[in-house]
């Protein structure tokens, strides 16, 4: 079949909206009419060619929400009609990850999504004959595409697609974080690096675990304003300030933070997101994804003096088990998804997409078919 996807042919050139062919699903798979996809800032960084994984020509996106329209051999757990969220964490239940009860990072399916390949090694998007690269086992910026059942959490038919495909990634990465990976208490003070869909759904998350002061820190101050909206506390930009930014933390609450989070991929600020941490106890989750060659490094002293650094995929969430009830989460309200949803455009103007991420006007644009 055909479909009308946005193709990043290269790195650091826009998409381009063409039509793809597209072969029907195999064994394991499932072809999915995507109906909406948020724009997440690891799209961006794929396309600009500094993620050691990135390969093209691709079909990016990862955040999306659909319907199944076709099931390959031997799929039992979905058929035509479900209602689903691609998974770019999948969950098989039944590899050592998924066993262990102690992590989501599931591997069914995980070296060849790396490759950009379906599980038989075989791409099913083509261009002119030429194979064109899945991404993250999702690529919801193609209106149809083939994805292993595995990465497929079927979702209560009635949820608003174009809310609910933010839990694709973002808000569920940002809420998982603080519950999953932080485990928040009551009381806890945090500091958030980076307000975008991930900091933001960070602060959501520690309102919900009721912690006591939550520090929203952002270089582009007109983030503040929905930060507050989502419980931040205090607001601070690092610009208006002499001192590093750890320091000034430090400062505003004696010995620092219980729990830091970092959702931007600096890793200058991955570092002081760790120094800000209390002494003794504090911890500081690395969110944010680092260009290929980027490492970081603070003084040892630093973890000799208790402060711990975690780090945290899809916010250590099983997609198949637990993303349906983040979803119901969601449809009651407990779950704020609205004021994520800063633009909407339709494929043709996914660039446009990009564009307001980069200039920081956007917090995430969702992207209709
Ligand atoms: P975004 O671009 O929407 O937001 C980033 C924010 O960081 C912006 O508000 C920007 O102004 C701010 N910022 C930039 N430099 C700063 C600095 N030096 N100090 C303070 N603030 C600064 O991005 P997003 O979509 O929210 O994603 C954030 C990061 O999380 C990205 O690196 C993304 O790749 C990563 N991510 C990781 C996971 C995961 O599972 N680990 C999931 C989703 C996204
Ligand atoms: N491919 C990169 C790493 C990219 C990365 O860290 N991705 C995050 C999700 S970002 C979603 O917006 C992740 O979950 N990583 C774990 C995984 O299995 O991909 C690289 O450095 O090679
Ligand atoms: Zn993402």
């Amino acid at each position: 079949m055909k479909t009308r996807a946005a193709v990043a042919f290269e790195a650091g050139q826009p998409l381009q909206i063409v039509e793809l062919d597209l072969e029907p699903p195999r064994k394991g798979e499932v072809l999915v009419k995507i109906s909406h996809t948020g724009v997440c800032h690891t799209d961006a960084f794929t396309l600009s060619g500094d993620d050691p994984e990135g390969i093209f020509p691709a079909v990016l996106g990862h955040e999306g929400a659909g319907v199944v329209v076709e099931v390959g051999e031997g799929v039992t757990s979905l058929k035509p009609g479900d209602h689903v969220i691609p998974l770019y964490t999948a969950e098989c239940g039944e590899c050592l990850f998924c066993q262990s009860g102690k992590t989501n990072l599931c591997v069914s399916v995980r070296a060849t999504q790396g490759k950009g390949v379906m599980p038989d090694g075989t791409t099913r998007f083509s261009y002119n004959g030429q194979p064109v690269y899945h991404y993250m086992g999702c690529s919801t910026f193609s209106e149809y595409t083939v994805v292993a059942e595995v990465s497929l959490a079927r979702i209560n038919p009635e949820a608003n697609h174009e809310q609910v495909c933010l839990l694709g990634c973002g808000v569920t990465t940002g809420i998982g974080a603080v519950h999953n990976t932080a485990k928040v208490q009551e009381g806890d003070t945090v500091a958030v690096f980076g307000l975008g869909g991930i900091g933001l759904a960070v602060i959501q998350g520690a309102r919900q675990a009721k912690a006591g002061r939550i520090i929203a820190i952002d270089t582009n101050a007109s983030k503040f304003e929905l930060a507050r909206t989502f419980g931040a506390t205090d607001c601070v930009n690092p610009k208006e300030h002499d001192k590093p930014i750890q320091q000034v933390i430090v400062e505003m609450t004696g010995w620092g933070v219980d729990h830091s989070f970092e959702c931007i991929g600096n890793v200058q600020v991955m570092r002081a997101a760790l120094e800000c941490a209390h002494r003794g106890w504090g911890q500081s989750v690395i969110i944010g994804v680092a260009g290929a060659g980027q490492e970081i490094s603070t003084r040892p002293f630093q973890l000799v003096t208790g402060r711990r650094w975690l780090g945290t995929a899809f916010g250590g969430v099983k997609g198949r088990s637990q993303l349906p009830g983040m979803v119901e989460q969601a449809m009651r309200g407990e779950i704020e998804l609205a004021p994520f949803v800063t633009h909407t455009l339709p494929l043709e103007q996914i660039n446009e997409a990009f564009d307001l991420m980069h200039e920081g006007k956007s917090i995430r644009s969702v992207i209709h078919y």
